[in-house]
């Protein structure tokens, strides 16, 4: 199935391709008019709300137009931290913009517990029906920041599932392997297949 991926964040399109396309997908980002949308993203919601607003931006943003038709894909995704009651979570994109990682690792220096998740809710929709897949991520904040691969909070969060290293640190299919971005994909890779069978 080809897919477009409506994002303004290219390196989510970068895993997106990395993933689904051994697995039969052609993902492409989707563009109007040569541009990645920009979403308004509702406040105070949870990431399935977000990604459900997302959709409903892109198919406004292609009315009219020869994408109109296409399979689109939408994430939401973000960083929650056990100490901080699952802050930045949906606010992950803004905060990381603003307190940053150096912010974050401040608010952290008084508590041993440095337990934390990616969470990601990844859907597509085509002709008036959606898939939906989640991914989660385990792992904890590390004591600096390390590595320069990834993006956002990569080079501060190191998952259970590795070996010790940040996700900044990893090769994109070592992240991809075990990330909360690569489980929603591979799960809904595996929905778009039973439903076209
Ligand atoms: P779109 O909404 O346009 O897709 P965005 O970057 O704003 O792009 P989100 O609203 O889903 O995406 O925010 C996700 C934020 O969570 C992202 O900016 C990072 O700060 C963080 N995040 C999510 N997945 C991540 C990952 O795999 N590695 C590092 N940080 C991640």
């Amino acid at each position: 199935m080809r897919i477009l991926f409506a994002t303004g964040n290219p390196h989510k399109v970068a895993e997106a391709v990395q993933m689904l396309s051994p697995l039969g997908h052609g993902v492409e980002p989707l563009l109007v008019d040569g541009e990645a949308p920009d979403f308004v993203e509702p406040q105070a919601e949870g990431l399935e709300a977000v990604a459900f607003a997302k959709i409903e931006q892109a198919r406004m943003m292609i009315e009219g137009t020869e994408l109109e038709d296409s399979a689109i894909m939408v994430e939401d995704s973000g960083l929650f931290i056990d100490s901080l009651d699952g802050f930045p979570g949906a606010y992950s994109s803004f905060v990381e913009g603003t307190v940053g990682l150096d912010g974050i690792l401040r608010l952290l220096e008084e508590t041993d517990d440095r337990g934390a998740e990616y969470r990601a809710v990844a859907i597509v929709d085509l002709d008036g029906r959606t898939w939906q897949s989640n991914g989660v991520c385990r792992g904890r904040i590390s004591e600096e920041m390390l590595g320069t691969g990834g993006f956002g909070y990569d080079p501060i969060f190191i998952p259970n599932e590795g070996d010790g290293r940040t996700c900044a640190q990893m090769s994109a299919e070592d992240k991809s392997a075990i990330s909360h971005r690569g489980q929603a994909l591979k799960g809904l890779s595996e929905v778009l297949s039973s439903a076209s069978r």
